[in-house]
């Protein structure tokens, strides 16, 4: 049996769909070999049905799992993003390491049963309860990578600088305690992960986390110490995402955050801007012209009230995006990418949204441009099914009642986007060559979950 290869009758590969292809990939998980065959190698397995590519996850704060459902009621004032934030910094002055582990190798266990094949964790409680650092100051974010490392998800880490409240430099909140780092404290943080990251295959990068939390000089200077460290190394910052946010920006600067970003940042292909929900057309045009990725994730950015990130502006421009599950109100790759298209949808009126000029199905077209737009914020190998990219792979079963007999690979990951129930249609999960997920179920599946009900449980019981 070879243990290095996989045959599928239909892959979507980057150009599109290809029939009888092989894959190959060597000791470390790369794809030597995705090529049509006349048949099936004898000894390589068959693909149950379809063969898509994994999916990254671009936004992820691992922690955040812990409380989904357990913020939708109505509070005393007029409940929106705001309110819902100070529900959730609780949670955050709450949580212990042992927490925060158990969570995200739960949460990344059900990461790969519902597609995605790597993640990038836009981390940003370092400290310890009172605010004051750890004996081991990557404390947290160690936890973070053995989570990963057990689970098999491939990790972008992406450690946040944060040191103030809002913009003009106000002080940090009480609230954020944990969260604040002087900029040479953010850079000594880098160099001690990079050897760390480096050996696991982690990608190690920076997220200054909004213009709120980080003033102009310090972003310029941590950009520079990231960038003398690794000059690809990924940027992720949260942008434009409340209406409240771009009045704020616009009182304190005169311009709306992405005007302001990129008159004052070396915006470009490294960087991803995480929700970009209120750009004018102007900035989503220059923005997308930069290379940039957004980071959509449209879950979390419809359970916040966030509003709906004009898709067609950006894309007329050439822009790139790939999806996150945030917050993990919702934790599926094909459920971002069919509530993304509903929200285009509810918004404009017609149907189809995302499909391209290329791709007339529309589920084929977002799988490959979220894919494609989550490889480049991931700063990682997971690109698709090509030469020198990982085999991260999802497999449709293509005997799933919604999907037996459908004519074409189209209409079956259609069908598995729009129709089914989005999960129950995943055959397997292969993260590096490796199969992680098999007939719908990860290996550490009942511990990994029982493990983070527990944490749950604790850390309920400590906030208040
Ligand atoms: C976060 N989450 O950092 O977890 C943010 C809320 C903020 C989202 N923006 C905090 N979805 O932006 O200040
Ligand atoms: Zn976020």
């Amino acid at each position: 049996m070879n243990d290095h290869s996989l045959f599928a009758e239909h892959a979507l590969l980057p150009t599109g769909w290809a029939r009888d292809v092989l894959l190959s990939w060597n000791d470390q998980g790369l794809l030597t070999n995705v090529n049509p065959v006349d048949n099936c190698p004898v000894g390589t397995p068959r693909a149950a049905g379809p063969v898509l590519p994994g999916m990254p996850n671009l936004h992820s704060h691992a922690f955040q799992r812990a409380f989904g459902g357990l913020t939708e009621y109505r509070g005393a004032t007029q409940d929106s993003f705001w309110s819902w934030r100070s529900l959730m910094y609780r949670f955050a002055a709450a949580i212990t390491p042992e927490q925060l582990e158990a969570i995200a190798c739960g949460l990344y266990v059900e990461m790969l049963e519902a597609g995605y094949t790597s993640v990038c964790e836009f981390h940003y409680v370092h400290h310890d309860h009172d605010g004051r650092p750890y004996a081991d100051d990557a404390a947290l974010s160690m936890c973070l990578l053995r989570a990963s490392a057990r689970a098999g998800i491939g990790l972008t880490l992406l450690p946040v600088l944060y040191q103030t409240s809002g913009f003009g430099a106000a002080p940090p909140s009480e609230g954020q305690r944990r969260f604040i780092r002087s900029t040479d404290n953010m850079l000594a943080l880098l160099q001690k992960l990079k050897p760390l990251c480096d050996a696991q295959g982690t990608r190690l990068g920076l997220a200054p986390h909004s213009l709120r939390a980080v003033p102009p000089h310090s972003l310029r200077e941590a950009l520079a110490g990231l960038h003398a460290m690794d000059a690809t190394a990924p940027v992720h910052m949260h942008i434009a995402e409340q209406t409240a946010e771009v009045e704020a920006c616009l009182a304190w600067s005169g311009q709306r955050p992405v005007q302001w970003l990129l008159d004052h940042a070396p915006v470009d292909a490294r960087w991803c801007l995480v929700h970009a929900t209120h750009m004018s057309p102007d900035e989503s045009t220059r923005a997308a012209q930069t290379g940039v990725v957004a980071g959509l994730c449209p879950s979390t950015e419809a359970n916040l009230g966030d509003g709906i990130f004009d898709a067609n502006t950006w894309r007329q421009a050439g822009g790139r995006w790939g999806v996150g599950s945030d917050s993990h109100t919702c934790v599926n790759a094909a459920e971002e990418l069919m509530l993304l298209e509903y929200s285009q949808r509810l918004a404009t009126r017609h149907r189809n949204v995302l499909a391209s000029p290329t791709q007339a199905s529309v589920a084929t077209a977002m799988t490959l441009a979220a894919v494609a737009g989550g490889a480049q914020a991931s700063a990682r190998l997971v690109a698709g099914l090509a030469l020198g990219q990982q085999a991260d792979m999802q497999v449709l079963d293509a005997l799933h009642p919604l999907l037996r007999e459908l004519p074409s690979p189209d209409t079956m990951l259609s069908a598995h986007v729009f129709a089914s129930h989005r999960q129950s249609a995943l055959s397997q999960v292969w993260v590096a060559g490796k199969v992680q997920v098999q007939a719908g179920r990860h290996a550490l599946h009942d511990i990994a979950l029982s493990g983070m009900v527990a944490a749950r449980q604790h850390l309920l019981q400590s906030t208040p």
